[in-house]
């Protein structure tokens, strides 16, 4: 990992995790046509800069090679305005996120979009035990100061718009308290 000593960014990156299936791309897309923030599919990234190892069969996903991507991504987290969108978040740099976004859904909501995705067997199981047991917001609760951590719902197309709204509301008063 570079050591990169931290400078005031123009704009702020907000992270947006949860399991999959919560809504994090559709979120993620929408807040940067808006905004013009640059929305960082860490899942697309890895692939195309060669940062995935080998494919890890219990989980059906391949293992990240975690200090690649970080490394490849440091110049754009210094400069600021990303969203970066993933379903994990523990092994990112505290330092390059001014906030957090922890999506929700229930458990049949997400079953069902996880289900229209075509995961079956333990692989749908495991994804929807990860949002009965809270385990990716307790992955921000441990990994983030508590004060930038915000929980979100996004069921419907009526929570995405407030989650939207909200996240465009906390951007301005970003831009407010950080004119130079
Ligand atoms: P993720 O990126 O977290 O894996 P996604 O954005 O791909 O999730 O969304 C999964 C599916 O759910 C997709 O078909 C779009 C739909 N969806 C997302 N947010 C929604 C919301 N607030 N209301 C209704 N459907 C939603």
């Amino acid at each position: 990992m570079q050591n990169v000593p931290q400078t005031k960014r123009e704009a702020p990156n907000i992270l947006v995790t949860g399991t999959p299936g919560v809504g994090k791309s559709t979120l993620c897309q929408r807040l940067s046509e808006l905004t013009g923030l640059q929305w960082l599919e860490i899942s697309k990234i890895a692939k195309e800069n060669d940062c995935l190892e080998e494919y890890d069969q219990v989980y059906q996903c391949p293992v990240l090679d975690e200090d690649k991507l970080m490394d490849g991504l440091e110049e754009t987290m210094c400069r600021g305005g990303n969203i970066v969108d993933y379903h994990s978040c523990e092994f990112f740099p505290e330092r390059w996120f001014d906030v957090v976004f922890v999506l929700r859904a229930d458990n049949t909501t997400l079953y069902d979009r996880l289900v229209s995705r075509g995961y079956a067997g333990k692989k749908l199981e495991d994804n929807v035990d990860c949002e009965i047991f809270q385990t990716i917001l307790e992955e921000a609760v441990a990994s983030y100061k508590e004060d930038i951590i915000h929980q979100l719902y996004s069921r419907t197309p009526e929570e995405l718009q407030d989650n939207v709204n909200r996240i465009c509301l906390w951007l301005q008063q970003w831009f407010q308290d950080n004119q130079t």
